[in-house]
């Protein structure tokens, strides 16, 4: 590629068709990775890994019927409910992330939305947490505009709010909330002038052609998300999608480099699944343009590999976490994407 239309590859479009991003998913996994790492290094140090935490701040007891969610209520699993945590509880818990390394904290709640009566106490969580100089993300369901505004104000960076799947296999896994919710969502956060982390789950027994779905939605939207998770299911126990067949490893690796190719700007995420994931799994996703991972031994419900094989794994690549510069600016891409060297 001559390095006009590289610098041209590198640049966000828009208007990709399905085809197109299906096409992409059919090329030989080495011309695709390559690919992909170009697009990488345009806009970011490919050494550089973004770290995020999660903890859950409202377990269980949720009314929607999500299929791969340990925490509906429509499924007996083995997540307890429990009620929304203090903001003291929740600012420890950041500062003993902040402690281990992570430079985002991202508070999780299984709600369907938003009550008004619990957004105070949300408030003082984010603002507890954005005043221990760490980014703050929240995902608590769906939100009205006015909600949207009043976590802004609060300091929220992200919100999180997933499209899980392509649209045609929407409903093969949940049908409490529509696609058309969950868009109109991520409208309000963008509204609200927040930065969307959206992204979505493989190995739920869609197809290819809905992976590509999902992405192609995600590359069309009017601003591209900047944090984009591909979460590969963790099976739970007693949810409908707890017996799914898991998805080629090889696969992930394509979802990966997909995302990076159509969302070229995005912190792609390694989200659910490292825990059962090999280093040489792991390493072959960040050479096909993942730079973001969740640290931490907890995700919301499930377990996560803990900072002891994280540190090893960072060690063995020889890669390091973002640099504070790009994290605190919220944007590392701000610059022009590099045309000679790339
Ligand atoms: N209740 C809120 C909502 O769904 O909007 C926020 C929390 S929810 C747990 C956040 C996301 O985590 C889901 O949209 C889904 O993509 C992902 N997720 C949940 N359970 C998962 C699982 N078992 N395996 C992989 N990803 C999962
Ligand atoms: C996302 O895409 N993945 C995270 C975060 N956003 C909220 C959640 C993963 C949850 C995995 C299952 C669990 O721990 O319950
Ligand atoms: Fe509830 Fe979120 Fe789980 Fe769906 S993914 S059941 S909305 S907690």
């Amino acid at each position: 590629m001559s390095r006009t239309s590289r610098k041209q590859a590198a640049q966000p479009r828009h208007d990709w068709t399905l085809e197109e991003v299906e096409a992409l998913f059919e090329l030989p996994l080495t011309e695709l990775v390559f690919r992909a790492a170009q697009v990488h290094r345009a806009w970011f140090d490919p050494t550089e890994l973004q770290l995020s935490q999660l903890l859950s701040v409202k377990t269980g007891g949720c009314p929607e019927n999500c299929g791969y969610c340990s925490q509906s209520q429509h499924f007996k699993t083995a997540t307890t409910a429990s009620k929304l945590l203090d903001a003291d509880t929740v600012i420890a818990a950041a500062k003993d992330a902040k402690a281990g390394g992570a430079q985002r904290f991202c508070m999780g709640a299984a709600w369907r939305d938003v009550k008004d009566r619990d957004m105070p106490k949300v408030a003082a969580m984010i603002l507890g947490v954005k005043a221990l100089g760490l980014e703050t993300c929240a995902t608590l369901g769906m939100l009205t505009r006015d909600q949207a505004k009043s976590l802004k104000a609060a300091g929220l960076d992200y919100y999180n709010h997933n499209l899980d799947t392509g649209p045609a296999y929407y409903d093969k896994v949940v049908t409490t909330r529509t696609y058309q919710d969950r868009l109109d969502t991520l409208e309000a956060v963008r509204d609200a002038g927040m930065s969307t982390c959206c992204g979505g789950i493989v190995g739920m027994g869609e197809t290819r052609r809905d992976r590509a779905g999902l992405l192609h939605q995600l590359a069309t939207l009017p601003a591209h998300p900047e944090s984009l998770p591909i979460n590969d299911l963790m099976p739970i126990a007693g949810t409908p999608l707890g017996g799914s067949t898991p998805v080629n490893p090889i696969e992930f690796v394509r979802m990966i480099a997909v995302a990076r190719l159509v969302c070229p700007k995005a912190m792609v995420r390694i989200a659910a699944g490292r825990e059962h994931m090999s280093a040489e799994h792991q390493a072959l996703c960040f050479l096909a343009g993942a730079n973001s991972i969740f640290v931490g031994a907890r995700l919301l419900t499930t377990n996560n590999p803990g900072r002891n094989a994280d540190d090893a794994l960072l060690a063995d690549l020889q890669m390091r976490p973002m640099s504070s510069a790009a994290v605190v600016t919220g944007d590392p891409t701000k610059r022009e994407p590099a045309s000679e060297s790339a």
